[in-house]
């Protein structure tokens, strides 16, 4: 049993998930697109989601700091000199994303520390919100959690947006200061770990029937940008033969991402985003940067359908008399998962009456490059419908409530143990 100062019962936790529930709709309205939920790196939206969820901190008690990186923190003080507890997701979203993804995690933690009220603990909590998980202003994702766990690369500041934005100006425009960025990570040695409540993003717990369930791990995934290059002509007066088409090589490439990908068990590959040059329907496509996104539980068969990949781009190209280059090329490898907490967070189900599942996550999460530096657990909520990315995302309220249930038992296990 939880001891009183840490336990609420069913009414106070149900109206705490009804409050997580409707602070995802007020999230939901910080957007870059008038009634879709996309909010990107540092975007304007992003200034509102730190104003609002700034003051809910600073109204739960909560110590509120934005560091450079752009990542909101809620420090809810143990005594002196004490480690940290790490409990969070990120604030930002694809575009024309969903309401929770993200979100539901940080205001979970919130949540769960507002319930905690007075109840004294041996360490700080830090209530997390990342700044930029999904990768998508400056297709770098995990720019917040790299920075957090000391791995931010300096390089990246230079890096431009579509419309030329460095991130070094994008950071200093939100009022941030770039070359503080180091100063944003913490020590192994002050951090308990970081756990991360998040939407199941999949089917398994809905099939399952089953409210939550306890991740085993996370597939790492390779993200690039290709290039082909051919040769920008007249549509009307250029004959077939001979073209350099440079769509008819992406167009190519994308049929044999979708044949590898489906080839393999647990093998995800996608091509998600297209440029094309100069894009106008009377001229042959010169040039064409398309995305690559290869996923895979273990590592070595990742790697290995990359190089398949890029292998058969590069004789599309040759049969086509086009170039092509990897012109960007990002890999975050599959996430450990800490034994010790995931097993402390598997008897919270227990203790909570459910005898959660462990499942491997298809998804990205920022505990995957947080765990290069710390211990990580995750909690996955049942997602009906398992639609994501997408504003047909859902989740249930009474899943929410067990969900603060077991991470209200998860810190009673660990401030006992
Ligand atoms: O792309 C992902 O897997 C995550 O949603 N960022
Ligand atoms: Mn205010
Ligand atoms: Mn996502
Ligand atoms: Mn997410």
């Amino acid at each position: 049993m939880l001891p009183p100062a840490i336990a609420a019962d069913d009414q106070t936790l149900a109206a705490a998930a009804e409050r997580v529930m409707s602070r995802c709709d007020r999230l939901a309205c910080c957007s870059e697109e008038a009634g879709a939920v996309t909010r990107r790196y540092l975007s304007h939206p992003m200034q509102e989601v730190h104003h609002t969820v700034g003051d809910w901190m600073r109204s739960a008690g909560l110590r509120v700091r934005v560091d450079a990186a752009g990542n909101l923190i809620g420090r809810r003080p143990g005594p002196e000199g004490s480690r940290v507890l790490l409990l969070g997701s990120h604030l930002d979203s694809v575009p024309n994303a969903g309401r929770y993804d993200g979100v539901l995690g940080v205001l979970a933690a919130l949540a769960v520390a507002e319930l905690l009220g007075a109840a004294p603990l041996p360490f700080h909590l830090d209530v997390i919100g990342f700044s930029e998980e999904e990768g998508v202003r400056y297709a770098l994702p995990y720019l917040g959690s790299r920075a957090v766990c000391g791995g931010f690369d300096p390089a990246w500041l230079e890096r431009c947006d579509p419309s030329g934005v460095s991130m070094r100006q994008a950071i200093e425009a939100f009022g941030l200061a770039p070359d503080k960025i180091p100063e944003a990570a913490y020590q192994p040695d002050e951090v308990i770990g970081f756990v991360e409540p998040h939407l199941e993003q999949g089917p398994v717990l809905e099939r399952a029937g089953l409210p939550v369930g306890v991740v085993s791990g996370i597939a790492g995934q390779t993200r690039m940008r290709l290039r082909f290059l051919g040769h920008a002509q007249h549509a009307g007066t250029t004959p077939m033969h001979g073209r350099r088409d440079a769509l008819l090589g992406a167009a190519r490439m994308i049929c044999e991402t979708q044949r590898i990908g489906a080839g393999a068990d647990g093998l995800r590959a996608t091509v998600g985003f297209l440029r094309v040059a100069p894009n106008a329907t009377n001229v042959i496509p010169g040039e064409v940067e398309l995305s690559l996104d290869v996923r895979h539980p273990e590592d070595a068969l990742r790697r290995r359908a990359v190089d398949t990949l890029l292998e058969l781009g590069a004789e599309i190209a040759r049969e086509l008399s086009l170039g092509f280059s990897v012109i960007d090329h990002v890999v975050q490898e599959a996430c450990r998962v800490d034994p010790r907490l995931t097993s402390m967070l598997h008897d919270a189900c227990l203790a909570r009456g459910y005898d959660a599942p462990m499942l491997p996550s298809g998804a990205g999460h920022d505990a995957a490059p947080l765990s290069e530096r710390f211990p990580v657990a995750m909690l996955f909520l049942r997602h009906p419908g398992g639609v994501s990315h997408h504003p047909d995302e859902r989740v249930d309220v009474p899943d929410v409530q067990v969900a603060l249930g077991v991470l209200l038992q998860f810190i009673h296990l660990l401030a006992e143990s």
